[in-house]
């Protein structure tokens, strides 16, 4: 954000009482001020950091820098409840968020994380580009946020501190969720019980003690070391909801059209160079967890745990246009 504050919107005098005193503050940047702040829950040099970075650079280059981006990598601006809220009120410009925290606020993004949606990547990644895509993106415009693509987050899995190879094993364990209603209904359908933590939470908890596991893909348990405190990684594949590349509503409504078409193409090209980066990450991650002495125990029959999940899809898809929104989804080749 900028300390240089220039055509403000408030008046004269309110605007030199603020600058003798010095107040940047959280309110809304004037229309020239281009130094946008961002989001990223991950380090630079995860498939998403490498494309945000991307996405930065190439709104510089097109912008010729009128619009200068920096991305906050390693969750700096804070954890991501508080980030999606600071991005509604426009202190945080552009972010990469998984949709799953969006559970609560943005109904369509728990059609893309129900659990055994997806048949595989190519199968998610033509609902996001298609019709869930289109759906999810009106939903988060509601709230202030403008989606402009969207990113691999491959498929999630149960880790623990115990072997699970069923889902009775998983009884009564303390698993932590994201912070989402239809996150604890699931792990309660596996008699689990589901313990919602910010993210930068779960490593501390796995190691006091505080939960017996968490449920993620191979790059996060990987690259949060959370794989050093929960050994045993059970391919339950149970959710493949995506991520997107948003901006603030408050900065886009000051874009114009030719500015928003260069971040839209430039958020497009992004996406692809981290899905290509997540595909090599996911094979690589695994191998690093592996060599460092992880138990990986392969769930070959996955029947038994999606019967489970019933309960979830008769809570969370049973309104009209979300279970027109499965159907869309499982139609698709
Ligand atoms: C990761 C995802 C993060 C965050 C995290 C979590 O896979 O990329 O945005 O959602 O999972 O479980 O909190």
């Amino acid at each position: 954000m900028t300390t240089k504050p220039q055509r403000p919107r408030r008046s004269l005098l309110a605007a030199v009482a603020a600058a003798a005193l010095g107040v940047v503050g959280l309110a809304a940047a004037p229309a020239s001020a281009q130094e946008w702040r961002g989001w990223n829950i991950h380090a630079a040099d995860y498939p998403n950091g490498i494309g945000m970075d991307a996405f930065t650079r190439i709104v510089g280059e097109r912008t010729s820098n009128r619009i200068r981006m920096r991305t906050f990598h390693s969750a700096q601006l804070g954890q991501q409840d508080e980030a999606i809220q600071q991005m509604r009120l426009g202190t945080i410009d552009f972010a990469n968020f998984n949709l799953s925290p969006f559970n609560n606020l943005a109904p369509t993004t728990n059609v893309v994380t129900l659990p055994f949606l997806f048949r595989d990547v190519g199968h998610m990644q033509r609902a996001i580009d298609g019709p869930a895509g289109e759906a999810i993106s009106a939903d988060l415009e509601r709230i202030g946020i403008i989606a402009l693509a969207w990113y691999d987050a491959g498929a999630r899995s149960i880790y623990t501190t115990r072997p699970v190879r069923t889902p009775a094993d998983l009884r009564g364990m303390k698993i932590r969720v994201q912070t989402s209603d239809l996150w604890i209904d699931l792990m309660r359908a596996l008699n689990a019980n589901p313990t919602p933590l910010p993210f930068g939470e779960v490593f501390t908890s796995l190691q006091s003690g505080v939960i017996d596991g968490a449920e993620n893909n191979w790059p996060s348990y990987e690259s949060t070391r959370h794989f050093e405190v929960a050994r045993y990684y059970s391919t339950t594949e149970h959710s493949n909801v995506p991520e997107v590349l948003a901006v603030s509503q408050q900065r886009w409504r000051r874009l114009n059209e030719q500015e928003r078409a260069i971040l839209r193409d430039a958020a497009r090209e992004s996406a692809r160079i981290q899905r290509a980066a997540w595909a090599d990450r996911e094979r690589v991650s695994r191998e690093r967890v592996v060599a460092a002495g992880v138990t990986v125990i392969e769930i070959q029959d996955r029947a038994p745990w999606a019967t489970l999940m019933e309960p979830v899809y008769a809570k969370y898809a049973a309104d009209a246009r979300l279970a027109a929104l499965v159907q869309q989804i499982r139609a698709l080749p």
